[in-house]
């Protein structure tokens, strides 16, 4: 019964079922119970390679309780609503990408204690965790547009707006977050030279758990998820993630509070 129930949070994590670095190390955990053997964390560990946290929470699990460790997502997400309610102010437009947990929380939080925002998407291909995201927000009563991918210069460039409706702040969450910059979702290091280069400010809203000092390889995923059966001599990519340079950061927003990107990494040495 229990290594079905593994299995299964297994297959949920590898189809991207459970996404997003909160939610992966979340269930990870969980199913780490289930089953509390080094196998179970080796196995846990390679399903999603790019995830520190979910590295540090399968770490602690034989020495923490379980309840504890669930008491930090938990702790660490309410303080960030408390600093992203501050970062918003009414009229905003928010531009984010891809779905994250740390993000949404934040930008519902924000809109039921009164902020009125709306807010830019992407779709992000080729999963479409954009969806996921645009459900959520717009289920909270936050106005949402989402954009294909390839439209972000479209969404974030003041000149192209045809409504005068301007980003004014760009969000993204992290699943890793590095001495010198950031890992998240692939299309993000775009999106950082395209706030930048437009001075608009980019925030990185994410639990510090993710911090490492160590190498973090990106994840290459499936190619059928790009191109089902697609002819043999075309070759495919599908990197999941991207790094973003800190030069880009504005500012990063974790249970510490909202900081200046070098602030943070000497905190967290
Ligand atoms: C999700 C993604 C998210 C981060 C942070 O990628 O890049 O922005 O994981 O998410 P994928 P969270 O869908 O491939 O897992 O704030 O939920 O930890």
């Amino acid at each position: 019964m229990d290594k079905k129930r593994f299995d299964n949070i297994v297959e949920d994590i590898k189809k991207i079922k459970i996404q997003g670095a909160r939610n992966v190390a979340r269930a990870a955990l969980f199913a780490y119970t289930l089953i509390p053997t080094k196998a179970s964390v080796q196995k846990l560990k390679s399903l999603r390679p790019t995830e520190p946290m979910l590295e540090k929470v399968l770490d602690l699990a034989d020495k923490t309780p379980y309840k504890d460790i669930l008491e930090h997502f938990d702790s660490a997400q309410n303080k960030i609503n408390i600093s992203v309610f501050k970062l918003i102010n009414n009229k905003d437009t928010i531009f984010t990408h891809c779905h994250s947990t740390n993000v949404s929380n934040a930008l519902i939080y924000a809109k039921k204690k009164g902020k009125r925002f709306q807010v830019f998407n992407t779709e992000t291909r080729p999963l479409f965790q954009g969806r996921k995201t645009a459900e959520e927000l717009r289920k909270a009563g936050i106005k949402v547009t989402m954009f294909v991918d390839s439209a972000i210069a479209l969404a974030i460039e003041k000149e192209n707006s045809k409504d005068k409706i301007f980003v004014n702040k760009v969000f993204i969450g992290a699943d890793a977050l590095l001495p010198n910059g950031i890992i998240n979702k692939i299309g993000s290091g775009l999106i950082a030279e395209l706030a930048h280069s437009h001075k608009i400010p980019l925030y990185i809203i994410a639990d510090s758990w993710k911090f490492s000092k160590k190498k973090v390889p990106i994840e290459q995923r499936n190619l059928n998820e790009v191109w089902n059966r697609a002819p043999k001599n075309i070759k495919i990519q599908n990197p999941a993630f991207e790094f973003v340079k800190k030069k880009y950061i504005s500012g990063i927003v974790t249970e510490f509070g909202l900081m200046d990107y070098d602030k943070f990494v000497k905190k967290m040495k």
